[in-house]
């Protein structure tokens, strides 16, 4: 689709002053290559949903509903609709293996849903290589003349709260709830060296989550492009990471920094209870029943 144009100013917005001197101090909202990390508190969501609006952005979203994850689906949407990207074009884009009960769900103008059917399988380590192989070839062949900006997130979550244009961003990755207190050297990377998605013990900036990849589509087509080769290469040599697909992604974002980061808010978990720097939770994982979800 278009290039993304020049941004337009919030002509007659009245909006708070902004400060130098006050605003957050008990969280870091900045990385040590300057990328802003997104936290409640640190930016003002009608001021920037104002700036992008005049833009006429659309905003590609990606998730995979495979065998007993079809069940998810209809939360995602009907509070996708409540708060993600509020009057913003969205395209959803649903793959799954039974198109069929893809439910209906009411959807806002501006809005629309694709369902593209691709194989089952019962194996994680497969849908999640897949994963990033039907993300890029899906940029290839349609995503990228439908949309300027994608996101790709799991099914087996829900929003709670606003997640708007202030998530938007070249290549935008997200801090994992479960390790953003830890140092690196206990961060799950890959730590075989056999592995394309090796990290050392004294490297790594954050450990971030595999559940949401975002970013202008061309960004995020290479990310996809380059991590599915690696899962391939890997495969060759019989070696799987530790933890698939997020080890890769982990991997290639510590050579290819992310240009925004999202702070936990944006991908908690429903089990986890709200720590106090967490002042809003938009996005969680739900709780799920293994043993019923997924394939043996
Ligand atoms: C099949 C076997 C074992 C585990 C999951 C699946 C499975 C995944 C499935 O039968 N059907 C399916 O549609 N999925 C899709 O993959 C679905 O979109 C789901 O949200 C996504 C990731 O699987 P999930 O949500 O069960 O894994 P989590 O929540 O533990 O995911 C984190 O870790 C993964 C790597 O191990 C991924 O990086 C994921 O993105 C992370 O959030
Ligand atoms: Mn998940």
């Amino acid at each position: 689709k278009s290039r993304v144009r020049n941004m337009v100013s919030p002509e007659k917005l009245l909006y708070k002053q902004p400060s130098v001197l006050v605003g957050r101090t008990d969280v870091v909202s900045v990385t040590p290559w300057l990328a802003p990390i997104i936290w409640e508190g640190t930016f003002d969501p009608v001021l920037i949903d104002n700036i992008y609006k005049p833009m006429n952005l659309t905003i590609a979203t990606t998730v995979f509903a495979i065998g007993k994850y079809d069940r998810f689906i209809r939360d995602f949407l009907e509070t996708a609709e409540k708060h993600f990207m509020v009057g913003f074009n969205v395209r959803y884009y649903v793959f799954t293996d039974l198109p069929h009960n893809v439910p209906s769900v009411n959807l806002n103008q501006g809005r629309h849903l694709t369902v593209i059917q691709v194989p089952g399988s019962n194996r994680w380590q497969e849908i999640s290589a897949r994963r990033m192989e039907i993300i890029q070839t899906t940029i290839e062949h349609q995503i990228r003349r439908e949309a300027d900006y994608i996101f790709c997130l799991d099914v087996d979550s829900k929003f709670h709260a606003h997640w708007g244009a202030e998530s938007l961003g070249r290549l935008v990755a997200v801090i994992h709830p479960g390790y953003y207190e830890q140092t690196r050297d206990r961060f799950p990377y890959e730590r075989r060296p056999a592995s394309t998605a090796y990290i050392h013990m004294d490297e790594g900036d954050y450990y971030y989550g595999g559940a949401m990849i975002g970013g202008f589509v061309e960004d995020v087509y290479t990310l996809t492009k380059v991590c599915r080769n690696k899962f391939e290469e890997d495969a060759g040599n019989s070696i799987e990471a530790a933890r698939q697909d997020e080890s890769h992604l982990n991997r290639y974002l510590l050579y290819n920094k992310p240009s925004k980061v999202l702070s936990p808010e944006y991908l908690w978990q429903d089990f986890k209870a709200k720590t106090k720097e967490v002042k809003v939770i938009r996005f969680s994982g739900v709780i799920k029943n293994y043993a019923e979800v997924r394939p043996n």
